[in-house]
């Protein structure tokens, strides 16, 4: 059984990576932002209380953030294996992920990250903002928000993986098809 952590800025591909991970790895795919915009759509309490955070571009609390996640994840036992996407973001999500997992006897495999300057980022954003209806993905000042929120408090995430050995990264520039083939290189490997 394999779970990996899919890290990456705001932008960097993770959603875009996911798709073809999950099918060839064969992992649960669990994206928080797909999960929050899900109930964002549906009206539900959960996307209400989202919204307010994303669309200013910042995190959504901690302990909802965790809650939903966690339940997720009970949601699909049999699961060969879970590819969180955009989930640690924070310290706390990460210790939280940790002790949730040891509960199962399970653990994280390895987070590979993918690499690529803020620059080339804000720009790939800006672009599907034309056509994402994502408020988030419209305004370079929220979008410029999110690279903050991200330095502040998901960088520290490379130094929490990295002391335990678990940390890749990957060139996250290039087509979708060679990114996905050097991530495929790094998992092989694990
Ligand atoms: P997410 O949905 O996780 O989104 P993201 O960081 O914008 O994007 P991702 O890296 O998945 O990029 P994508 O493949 O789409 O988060 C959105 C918001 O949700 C957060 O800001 C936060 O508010 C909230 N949230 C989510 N998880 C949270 C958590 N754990 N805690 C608290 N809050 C949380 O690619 C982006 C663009 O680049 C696309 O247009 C794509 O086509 C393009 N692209 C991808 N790969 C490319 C390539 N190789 N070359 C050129 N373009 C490429």
């Amino acid at each position: 059984m394999i779970n990996i952590v899919l890290f990456g800025k705001p932008g960097a591909g993770k959603g875009t990576q996911a798709e073809f991970l999950k099918e060839k790895y064969n992992l649960t795919h669990l994206s928080t932002g797909d999960i929050f915009r899900y109930n964002i759509k549906n009206d539900t309490d959960l996307g209400k209380l989202a919204k307010t955070y994303m669309d200013k571009g910042d995190l959504v609390p901690d302990e909802v953030t965790i809650k939903m996640l966690e339940s997720e994840v009970d949601k699909n036992p049999g699961s060969a294996g879970f590819l969180f996407d955009g989930f640690p973001r924070t310290l706390a999500q990460a210790a939280a992920l940790d002790a949730f997992l040891a509960t199962k006897q399970q653990q994280i495999t390895a987070t590979v990250a993918l690499e690529a300057d803020d620059e080339i980022l804000i720009q790939r954003l800006l672009e599907r903002g034309k056509t994402s209806g994502r408020p988030d993905d419209q305004d370079e000042d929220k979008i410029r928000n999110r690279y903050q929120e991200y330095n502040e408090k998901t960088a520290p995430l490379m130094d929490y993986y990295s002391i335990q050995n678990k940390f890749h990264a990957v060139n996250g520039i290039g087509s979708v098809e060679e990114v996905t083939q050097r991530l495929s290189q790094v998992i092989d490997n694990l």
